[in-house]
């Protein structure tokens, strides 16, 4: 289904890529409920082959030697434990589930548990799935013939036939196993490489979410499936609408051109459908994703991420201040190279991220979740639900502003060269308001700038071309 499953008043989740389990249940209890974030996205949790050449890359968790949940993020136990805590703060854990292939062709084949394969002969013992579980071998160079799309193999990894009733069983227990754990819902990886009425027929099958953490009874599982659809191509998104939410690539790429100036963000007035998007309710949204950040996957060069930041925090701002899909914030580790995995120790043991005073992480975790600009956006996607897009101004070019109904403002300034000064209608009752982006409230005083609102709902409006952020936002919550 389409709902995320989230509690009322929350309404954006974070992909804490590569995290282990123990420090997601910390991250959920002091930083993601008082913060307002709905959920996580977790890296998969199956048993993954374990690749020493390179070094442990990000991308082993892609490849699959059993559906056992034991990875470097954890085991069963630590799973369990941190669905438990995270659900009991209010914070909703998603998984991102591999069911097109196994792995690919690899020498000594075994996974993070021990459980060896012999990839070559498709021997995989330890669900178990052989030859006859397989589509016959041939590989994908064809984006125009959908079945060489779905039947053949991705970059070599071994093509399981989901209209096989003994496949689509070991996929449905894996799925009622999450559910059982208290999960919310699924990321679907590789969907468009999946057809998509056997997508459908597994989905069919897998259980309501469990009560016992909290689920009324009857919830259907969340799911969002990664179809990349930039146009083009035999396989469209819309395919697979009719029972999830889909990922939208054109997304990311278009806000990234925007913002990098490539096409005045006065045209973002109706971004959504009006740019050939997937309807609102079907669509799955964000600015990078862990593939896009670092050259894999679809959006190329236009893909903002954490390494240029102003314009990056202006386009996490825009995703979470705009009424269109459903939003997922990136959370990444530092990288060079785009093999490299997660930070690590001599044994290969994931590092825990390290929080210093401000409230950001070390370790070689970058924690984009944890930067004032985005987790203050992360409240006023919160404190503005339900509104619609209203007053939007716009300079003909690169400057922006809306109002959320009557609960928020936000003004971008993305010129190089001109500062905004602007006077603005700002929708919010007469006040003193304390900007979200350059500062926060604490202690009943404002770190940043405030904005004065007169009666008229107009404000003076300043961010100058030399501020660190582009973006201004005020909202009308209790503490203003
Ligand atoms: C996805 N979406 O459809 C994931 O978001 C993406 O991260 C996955 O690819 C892909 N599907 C398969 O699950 C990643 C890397 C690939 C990597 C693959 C398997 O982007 O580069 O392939 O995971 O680990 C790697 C090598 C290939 C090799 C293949 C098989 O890069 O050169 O052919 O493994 O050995
Ligand atoms: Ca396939």
């Amino acid at each position: 289904q389409k709902d995320p499953n989230v509690r009322d008043d929350r309404s954006a989740i974070v992909h804490l890529f590569e995290w282990k389990f123990s420090d997601i249940a910390d991250e959920c209890e002091r930083f993601l409920a008082p913060s307002g974030y709905a959920g996580v996205q977790v890296s998969p949790v199956h048993e993954n082959l374990v690749i020493t050449s390179p070094d442990r890359p990000w991308w082993e968790r892609y490849q699959l030697v059993a559906y056992k949940i034991f990875s470097r993020s954890g085991d069963e136990n630590a799973f369990r434990d941190m669905v438990r805590r995270c659900n009991n703060v209010g914070v909703r854990i998603y998984v991102d589930i591999v069911l097109n292939h196994m792995t690919g062709n690899a020498a000594d084949a075994h996974g993070q548990a021990g459980d060896t394969a012999d990839p070559a002969n498709l021997q995989y013992p330890a669900v178990p799935y052989g030859p006859g579980d397989f589509h016959p071998q041939c590989a994908i160079d064809n984006y125009n013939d959908a079945s060489n799309v779905r039947n053949c193999e991705l970059v070599g990894l071994h093509d399981l036939d989901q209209s096989s009733s003994y496949v689509r069983g070991k996929m449905i227990e894996y799925l009622n196993h999450l559910v059982d754990c208290g999960i919310a819902g699924f990321r679907v990886d590789a969907a468009k490489h999946m057809w998509p009425a056997d997508l459908e027929y597994i989905y069919g099958q897998v259980n309501d979410l469990n009560t016992e953490h909290g689920f009324a009874s009857g919830t259907r599982p969340f799911f969002y499936q990664e179809v990349i659809d930039l146009g083009g191509e035999a396989i469209k998104g819309t395919e697979y609408t009719g029972f999830g939410r889909v990922t939208e690539f054109k997304y990311g790429a278009e806000l990234g051109n925007a913002f990098r100036g490539n096409n005045p963000i006065k045209y973002l007035v109706n971004f959504g459908p009006g740019w050939g998007f997937l309807p609102d309710g079907d669509a799955f949204v964000f600015v990078d994703n862990h593939d896009n950040q670092r050259g894999h996957g679809a959006g190329g060069d236009s893909i903002l991420t954490y390494k240029t930041p102003k314009l990056y925090k202006m386009a996490v701002a825009f995703m979470l201040a705009y009424p269109y899909g459903y939003p997922r914030v990136m959370s990444s580790f530092a990288f060079d190279n785009s093999d490299q995995g997660p930070p690590q120790d001599g044994n290969g043991n994931i590092v825990s991220p390290s929080i210093n005073s401000d409230g950001t992480c070390g370790n070689g975790w970058v924690c984009e979740h944890r930067w004032r600009q985005i987790f203050n956006m992360v409240g006023f996607r919160n404190v503005v639900a339900g509104t619609g897009l209203n007053d939007w101004w716009d300079d003909g070019n690169q400057q922006i502003a809306f109002c959320r109904g009557g609960k928020g403002f936000i003004a971008f300034n993305d010129e190089f060269n001109t500062d905004l000064k602007e006077t603005l209608q700002t929708c919010l009752p007469a006040g003193t308001y304390c900007d979200i982006i350059s500062g926060s409230k604490s202690n009943g005083s404002c770190t940043g700038k405030s904005v004065t609102v007169g009666s008229d709902g107009t404000g003076y409006i300043e961010i100058l071309t030399s501020e660190d952020d582009g973006v201004l936002a005020i909202h009308d919550d209790v503490s203003k």
